[in-house]
């Protein structure tokens, strides 16, 4: 690690309050360049404790940036892992309130919900389906506290990657009842389609996000427990929303869920 216990808590703190602010900020490797993975992680990680220690829970874990489509648009080059607290869960149809949010954006996402745990290393998409209870659409709202959008992999990392709300709904399917690699997606903004995707355009198949999300806290001697829901990362590219935008995703066969933001 590069960085000290010290400046860890600073950093976990700052990016916090952002968030708790809506306040954006210029990303922390630009003061802090030789910032390196175990870093960017751990200040997520001591974001998380801050949050637990007033009384949030986890109730479920995030893989980001496993699209083409995603990574591109972000100008980066390989997926990012974070945690959901009880606090970015919304009620299907529910309203968000922008005001508490900096620059909020919309992906469209197939969670995983686990009957077994799950951990790494060599796990791999069939493993992930047979620990799979169900799966759902959902649209996860993500919104940087960097400004503009604009970060690199360690930093926004370390923003717990970017995670804000999330909802699912729809039709919860077993994962032998659908074919997730051929699934289609449709995000509506206010009626419109915004974005298309197929399941296949998370890593071949959504499930290879999960396992890659295993084999991840395997290398800490971690797992996901079982009953975890899991966002497997947007399957288009993300898109802006903003006061009296309502979206709604539709996955094939798995219905549709929506939220509005106020
Ligand atoms: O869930 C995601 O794909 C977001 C990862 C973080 C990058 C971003 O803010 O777009
Ligand atoms: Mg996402």
């Amino acid at each position: 690690m590069a960085l000290d216990r010290n400046t860890i808590d600073q950093l976990a703190a700052h990016l916090e309050t952002c968030e708790l602010e809506a306040r954006d900020t210029p990303k922390i490797t630009d003061e802090h360049p030789g910032m390196d993975w175990d870093d960017a992680y751990a200040i997520q990680d001591a974001i998380l404790a801050r949050k637990l220690a007033r009384g949030a829970r986890v109730v479920g874990l995030k893989a980001g940036l496993t699209s083409h489509a995603k990574m591109k648009q972000m100008g980066v080059d390989s997926p990012v892992f974070g945690f959901l607290v009880d606090a970015f869960s919304v009620p299907e149809g529910a309203s968000v309130k922008t005001a508490e949010l900096i620059h909020p954006k919309v992906e469209p996402e197939i969670a995983f919900v686990l009957k077994h745990a799950l951990k790494g290393p060599g796990c791999h998409i069939g493993a992930v389906l047979a620990a799979t209870d169900f799966v759902l659409p959902g649209i996860e709202v993500i919104d940087s506290r960097y400004r503009d959008f604009k970060f690199d992999l360690k930093s926004v990392v370390a923003d717990n990657t970017s995670a804000a709300r999330f909802v699912v709904g729809g039709r919860a399917l077993r994962p032998e009842q659908v074919d997730l690699r051929t699934v289609g997606i449709v995000l509506e903004k206010n009626g419109a389609p915004v974005a298309l995707g197929a399941g296949a355009s998370v890593l071949g198949h959504p499930a290879a996000a999960v396992a890659m999300l295993a084999n991840h806290l395997g290398r800490q001697g971690r797992e996901i427990p079982a009953g975890s829901l899991v966002l497997s990362g947007g399957a288009t590219e993300a898109v802006a929303v903003e006061a009296g935008d309502a979206v709604t995703l539709r996955v094939q066969g798995m219905g549709s869920v929506g939220l509005r933001f106020a």
